[in-house]
């Protein structure tokens, strides 16, 4: 894991550059933000530029946390009770910005039709509704550790978590690929496109939001997007689990929806893969301010379980998944420059 501790200078170069953005944009989600935040990315301090790169390019970890950021906890409010119905955007719009900035260092953000509703910033704070589920809304159970979005192809290539409270020190793991030793056999196995990965909760059609769509591309990329879902449900595509090198290879994982495995040498390599990452686990209580970039080609994360509060006072993250390619998904996206991929 590498640490990036922001000195007093980029702190107040990022203050800087997040009131010229606040005072133009009053929302994360304004997609005007969308495309001025990578330009407004160069003006980011050159070492936290130099680092991002380097753990973009050279990939020296699958696990990067910048610290350093103030959260002035009085000034965010109540933890919300449900993402649907979020009080005025504006409560964490000073921390969203530097952390939106960040990420654009590693690439362009990108949001799903079939979760919360199309944002490109999520929330992660425990909902009482899901309090015993799979799901970053959970609490109660260990979230088993997973591939962000595992059964999509199009699924992100970092993912973003930025800490705005934690009062229980809830901790996030994570096990890197690079950790693991697998013998050659099991390794060829992995690699072979056997594996079925089924879509996790949070973009099934329960946690969708109604609503009423005017424009009929939308209208038909919803539907299209909703059937995905559905026949990577009924009848998943098989994908590999290990690809890239296959001497220093990449990962597709999320075992609690690859369930039901019929063939022996699949199931003992997902077994062995499994128990070798079980091993490599880690993890990090964030604090407030702090955001952890997860490379999710290479490392597989989790929670701890924890009891929720439900008073308004719960732990609360932000999420951000980023594409280093914001192209390959075109065919799923309304314009070239718009984030949503349906
Ligand atoms: O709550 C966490 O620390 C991680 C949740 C998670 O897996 C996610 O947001 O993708
Ligand atoms: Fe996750």
């Amino acid at each position: 894991m590498l640490k990036i501790q922001l000195g007093d200078d980029d702190v107040v170069a990022l203050e800087k550059v997040t009131a010229e953005i606040t005072g133009r944009f009053s929302s994360i989600e304004d997609p005007e933000l969308h495309r001025a935040a990578p330009v407004y990315a160069h003006e980011l301090p050159r070492g936290l530029r130099t680092a991002l790169v380097d753990f973009k390019l050279n990939e020296p970890s699958g696990v990067l946390v910048v610290s350093g950021l103030e959260v002035d906890d009085a000034s965010l409010g109540d933890t919300p009770a449900d993402w649907r119905n979020k009080p005025a955007p504006g409560a964490t719009l000073s921390l969203d910005v530097p952390f939106l900035l960040i990420g654009c260092l590693l690439g362009e953000p990108i949001a799903w039709a079939t979760q919360q509703d199309g944002r490109v910033m999520h929330d992660i704070f425990p909902i009482r509704a899901h309090e015993h589920g799979q799901i970053g809304w959970g609490s109660a159970q260990t979230l088993t550790w997973h591939t962000e979005d595992a059964f999509h192809p199009l699924r992100t290539d970092y993912l973003g978590l930025m800490c705005l409270r934690n009062p229980d020190e809830v901790e996030t793991t994570f096990a890197d690929i690079a950790d693991v030793r697998l013998d050659e056999a099991t390794r060829a196995v992995l690699a072979e496109e056997r594996f079925r990965i089924l879509p996790d909760e949070s973009h099934r059609p329960q946690n969708q939001v109604e609503g009423v769509v005017e424009d009929p591309e939308v209208t038909e990329l919803k539907a299209r997007s909703a059937e995905r879902v559905d026949s990577a449900l009924r009848s998943p595509e098989p994908v590999a689990v290990l690809f890239g090198s296959l001497r220093d290879p990449y990962v597709r994982l999320d075992p609690y929806y690859m369930q039901g495995v019929q063939d022996e040498n699949e199931q003992r390599a997902l077994d062995e893969i499994g128990a070798a990452l079980d091993g490599a686990m880690g993890g990090i209580s964030l604090a407030p301010g702090d955001i952890v970039f997860i490379d999710n080609y290479r490392v597989v994360h989790g929670r701890k379980p924890f009891q929720a509060r439900f008073d308004g006072t719960d732990r609360w993250l932000r999420r951000l998944n980023i594409t280093r390619d914001l192209r390959k998904s075109r065919h799923a996206r309304l314009s070239a420059g718009s984030r949503v991929i349906y």
